[in-house]
């Protein structure tokens, strides 16, 4: 008997990424509007700009461009969520942080799954953020019974899907035949479904409460509600939307345009009116929005320090503007950031030699044509050119960003505010695991690449 080799998770993973963008741009034709507008820009960006081309050749996200996406699920119970967590793991995407949506008024908490080593990343960084509604914020206990109650009944995995995840743990892997299958039927859960799960009253009810519990408590499954290409300027997609019958939301949410990137920059557009039949009704009367369209560019991951400024400058910029942002003072908001941020250094030495951003260190040729350099500091490596530094790519996202994404897609009449705190443990309780912190992620890419680098050199002696 030939045992059959495992297909590698990075691969399933690649796979069902580009399954789920097949999907998505069968379903939304909005969709492939905007991922045609995002590749045009990219290659315009490549052309026009040689050291943006030349920086993503050197850490080879260039190769990754293409294929680069996330995407958002939200999910009623914890059933859910750890099977999700299962389903992921077959894929070797990992839970990774941990946000917290309360705060903005959003019944959720969240995580990201994701690979989490860079040559994973490399094969197909795609991650998908992932929310468990808040059942027990729910005030009215009559409604939160009913909520629980719908969601006890329904299934969002496949029996098949079920099997092989199951066999994946139990065997280690999934062979050939196996993981196409597994990619067909796990691409089910993420489906759009034009028929509800309850009665048009029903769900009238459940959205009155919040809208986002008529989406989770309403439908079948966990449809995928937006999926997000990476773009290379997100100013100039923005501006060209309109022209391609796009609409964006006022403001791009994150930090201001800079020099040199930082963290994640995202925009999105509304979500589409769509025909649902209700349980009462034969035929499709009703309608629902839930699925949006949003781009984002990615910068350098920042350190503790980093991270720290950022909020700090941030918070300061919106203080100051003393509302959340809208189309009314888009453009006063988009200034007091640029000036607040004036305090944040925009060079890759400016961040490197204060410790705000994770990097990723190659040994140059120079280097390696030298030899003998065992001895040598990183930093006098880095002086004599024989090293070089290039950004980490942040892998992540942002808990105000994301909650400018949740409202914008709501409606404003979602900001709600609720009297319970960030609760971590719970989300880990459900998840039947703990989340995984991102900045230990990115110190141990920046040590491996180092302590590569020093090999490299070291070898030539
Ligand atoms: C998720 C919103 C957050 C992002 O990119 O920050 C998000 C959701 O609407 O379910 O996707
Ligand atoms: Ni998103």
């Amino acid at each position: 008997m030939t045992v059959q080799p495992f297909v590698s998770p990075d691969l399933i993973r690649q796979r069902f990424s580009k399954a789920m963008s097949d999907m998505y741009r069968e379903e939304v034709p909005l969709y492939g509007a905007l991922m045609e507008l995002v590749e045009q820009t990219n290659r315009s960006v490549l052309d026009r700009d040689t050291q943006i081309a030349r920086q993503l050749e050197s850490t080879g996200e260039i190769e990754r461009l293409d294929m680069e996406r996330h995407g958002a699920i939200r999910v009623g119970t914890a059933t859910e969520l750890a099977t999700l967590a299962r389903l992921f793991a077959v894929m070797g995407m990992q839970p990774v942080g941990y946000y917290d949506l309360t705060p903005a008024g959003v019944p959720v908490h969240s995580t990201a799954f994701r690979a989490v080593h860079e040559d994973s990343l490399q094969v197909s960084p795609f991650r998908v953020f992932t929310s468990l509604l808040r059942l027990e914020l729910i005030k009215d206990l009559e409604l939160r019974t009913f909520a629980e109650s719908v969601l006890a009944k329904r299934s969002i995995f496949t029996p098949t899907a079920l099997r092989l995840i199951s066999q994946a743990e139990t065997a280690g892997g999934l062979a050939e035949s196996e993981a196409q299958e597994f990619v067909l039927q796990a691409l089910e859960t993420f489906r759009w479904h034009h028929s509800a799960t309850v009665t048009a009253a029903q769900y009238q009810t459940l959205s009155a409460q919040h809208r986002l519990i008529a989406d989770v408590v309403a439908f079948k499954g966990p449809h995928i509600n937006h999926l997000t290409p990476r773009t290379l300027d997100i100013d100039r997609v923005q501006e060209q939307m309109p022209a391609h019958g796009i609409t964006p939301k006022a403001v791009i949410e994150g930090p201001p345009r800079r020099q040199c990137p930082i963290l994640l920059r995202q925009t999105s557009f509304k979500a589409l009116d769509e025909p649902i039949a209700f349980t009462d009704q034969d035929e499709i009367r009703g309608s629902h929005s839930a699925r949006f369209g949003e781009i984002e560019q990615r910068g350098a991951a920042l350190t503790p320090k980093g991270r720290a400024l950022y909020d700090l400058l941030l918070n300061a910029a919106r203080d100051e503007l003393g509302d959340f942002p809208n189309e009314a003072n888009a453009a006063h908001y988009n200034a007091l950031m640029t000036q607040h941020f004036g305090e944040f250094p925009d060079s890759v030495e400016g961040m490197r030699e204060q410790e705000l951003a994770y990097f990723r260190y190659f040994a140059t040729e120079k280097g390696l044509a030298a030899g003998g350099l065992g001895d040598a500091s990183l930093e006098q490596l880095l002086r004599d050119g024989y090293v070089k530094a290039e950004p980490l790519v942040y892998e992540d996202f942002l808990p105000v960003s994301a909650a400018g994404i949740f409202h914008s897609n709501l409606g404003d009449a979602a900001q709600t505010h609720y009297g319970e705190h960030s609760n971590r443990k719970a989300f880990e309780q459900a998840l039947g695991r703990t989340t995984i912190d991102e900045l230990g992620l990115y110190a141990e890419t920046q040590k491996r690449s180092i302590d590569e680098s020093l090999a490299a050199l070291s070898g030539n002696r």
